[in-house]
């Protein structure tokens, strides 16, 4: 057996304007184009090499390797076989607790495995190819702000970096949950589709998108974060008013936060919510008010795991 190794760093990413929904379930198209900020803390290391079948080792532990070997068969069939692989993975990102652990997760091990084959990519060849692994993966190869193109077919959903800037933008991440959530991502936005509302949703935010990049042109965090609390709460409204199984992520905790996040701003904070496929809310802020708002969660919530996080960069590859 060949003792060859690759292995891949990829930061994870939370969206400002969210994927919610998909137009293609096969290719995974998502019916919006969304754009996200690349977080420096949170990152996923991706280590594959040749075993004896498609095994996955989170953090030293076992997985279940279904999801993870039907990405590899779809590389082997689409791009170029390879040898079954055991991937050795290192998440410092909470696990399936809302922070988008799969969006590090498979960017980082579709670059490994492009490494370990000697395949020749463009980070948009990557990010499509990370895409039928996992939606929010598609953004997780770019530093800073990166936006996922909806596309209307394989070819033309991907994603790319915004033009750097150095908006000192910082969020403070309240994990409230480290628990597995109980309504999966995917099962989360088909549901979300049979709410009525989901068109308007949908037309907003084409709106939305455009404008969160002209916030982001202009530097304007007050912008940027009331942007994306409108766009994340109305998301959340999709998934309460859903025909098919309505549901919600929130707890009694989310909704805590969430009045004080509002209680702050009234004070005269830059502090605006967002929330993804849990629980857990992240506080859009700047850098230099980062620490204080950290702080009077703290003193509000005092059992409240509080971590702030800042721009990160793009996948990179790690010698061994
Ligand atoms: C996002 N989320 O844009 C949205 C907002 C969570 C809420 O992308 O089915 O795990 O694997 O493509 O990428 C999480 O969804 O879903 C997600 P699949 P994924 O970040």
């Amino acid at each position: 057996m060949n003792d060859k190794t690759a292995t891949a760093k990829a930061h994870t990413n939370i969206a400002l304007i969210k994927y919610w929904g998909k137009k293609d379930r096969e290719l995974n198209l998502p019916t919006t184009s969304s754009l996200s900020l690349t977080l420096n803390e949170f990152y996923t290391i991706t280590a594959v090499t040749e075993g004896k079948e498609d095994t996955l080792l989170i953090n030293n532990m076992m997985q279940d390797p279904k999801r993870i070997h039907q990405f590899l068969d779809f590389l082997r069939q689409n791009v170029g076989d390879f040898p079954p692989l055991t991937v050795i993975s290192r998440n410092m990102v909470p696990t399936s607790a809302g922070l988008a652990s799969s969006a590090s997760s498979f960017a980082a091990l579709t670059a490994a495995v492009a490494k370990y084959n000697d395949w020749d990519l463009s980070e948009k060849e990557l990010s499509r190819l990370a895409r039928r692994g996992s939606g929010s993966a598609t953004r997780s190869f770019f530093p800073g702000f990166a936006v996922w193109h909806e596309g209307t077919d394989d070819e033309s959903s991907f994603a790319e970096a915004l033009p750097a800037t150095d908006l000192p933008i910082a969020l403070v991440v309240c994990e409230i949950a480290g628990t597995v959530k109980k309504v999966s991502s995917s099962d989360g936005m088909m549901r979300a589709m049979t709410s009525p509302n989901y068109a308007a949703w949908v037309e907003e935010s084409k709106q939305q998108f455009e404008e969160m990049q002209a916030a982001i042109a202009a530097k304007d965090l007050a912008k940027i974060g009331e942007l994306a609390e409108k766009n994340a709460l109305d998301m959340h409204a999709l998934n309460l008013t859903a025909t098919d199984r309505r549901f919600t992520y929130f707890n009694q905790m989310t909704q805590d936060i969430l009045a004080k996040v509002k209680e702050l701003r009234q004070a005269g904070f830059l502090a605006y919510a967002t929330l993804d496929a849990g629980p857990n809310v992240k506080i859009i802020t700047s850098q230099d008010q980062a620490e204080t708002i950290q702080a009077k969660l703290k003193e509000a919530f005092p059992k409240l795991r509080l971590e702030i996080a800042t721009p990160g960069p793009g996948f990179s590859y790690i010698k061994e």
